[in-house]
């Protein structure tokens, strides 16, 4: 069963107590991506995101699962390969991070500087059966991240987060959301991104992440960033986000597509 966990900096359940390969992993998530010590690869080349630019006859599944935001599909509907990835992965889920206020929020940050929310896609290696075999394997999974910041108008892609009205309560489940599509959810340019191999953000901290962040930033609106905003969990989504603070480099090198 997983133990009980927060995000409140002070508590005995907060970030720096978290457990397992939270505190004995060498290759933890999030980062800071310090672009100057970047290491450009020729062979990450560009991704084949495929049906993320279609309407699916499909229904999502929102959720607060206490800890985030999440959207969930069906699998093996919408694939993601090429940009350097070895093999097919299928997405499974999305999911937000943010914070309190526009300051603080993103998981990575780049250059010391902190994003106001960062969005994951998470997807598992086809190669294993599904997200609970991929989850504990060094390629089993591939997030694609990319840095949310607050701008002056709606972002008609990201509508859907209305459904946060009725996840505000935590374990809240709205199973019928029509389906949507991603691309615009996703940078324009997605041929500019950072690589580098990483954990889940949460507990237990997986160290199964191949992990790619998009040079470009997203923007929405402050509605939209407040409607984040009104998912609960004790109040201490509301206090302290839902960010983990950055993790050590060690010995990685973090890789990028573009000069
Ligand atoms: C969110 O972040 C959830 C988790 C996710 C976790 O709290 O969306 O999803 C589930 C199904 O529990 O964990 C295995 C997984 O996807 C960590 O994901 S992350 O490393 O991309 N932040
Ligand atoms: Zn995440």
């Amino acid at each position: 069963s997983i133990a009980q966990w927060s995000y409140n900096p002070n508590a005995v359940d907060g970030p720096q107590n978290w457990k397992e390969d939270c505190s004995t992993g060498k290759r933890q998530s999030p980062i800071d991506i310090e672009t100057a010590k970047t290491v450009m690869d020729k062979e990450l080349g560009t991704f084949t995101l495929v049906n993320y630019n279609k309407t699916l006859n499909k229904t999502f599944r929102a959720t607060n699962n206490g800890h985030a935001l999440e959207m969930g599909f069906p699998g093996r509907a919408y694939n993601v390969s090429g940009g350097g990835l070895n093999g097919v992965y299928t997405t499974v889920q999305f999911h937000f991070h943010w914070g309190a206020n526009n300051t603080v929020g993103s998981e990575h940050i780049v250059n010391g500087k902190e994003y106001a929310a960062e969005l994951h896609f998470v997807s598992f290696n086809t190669k294993y059966a599904n997200l609970g075999e991929a989850v504990d394997k060094p390629d089993g999974l591939a997030v694609l991240g990319l840095l949310i910041e607050v701008g002056e108008h709606n972002n008609s892609a990201f509508s859907f987060l209305e459904v946060a009205n009725k996840l505000v309560e935590p374990f809240s489940i709205v199973n019928d959301v029509p389906a949507f599509t991603f691309e615009h959810l996703l940078p324009d340019d997605k041929t500019k991104f950072f690589r580098y191999n990483g954990s889940l953000t949460t507990p237990t901290c997986l160290e199964s992440v191949t992990w790619t962040v998009f040079n470009d930033h997203v923007f929405i609106s402050q509605y939209q960033m407040n409607l984040l905003r009104r998912l609960k969990k004790n109040g201490t989504l509301a206090e302290f986000g839902n960010y983990r603070p950055v993790q050590p480099l060690n010995n990685r090198i973090v890789k990028s597509s573009f000069p």
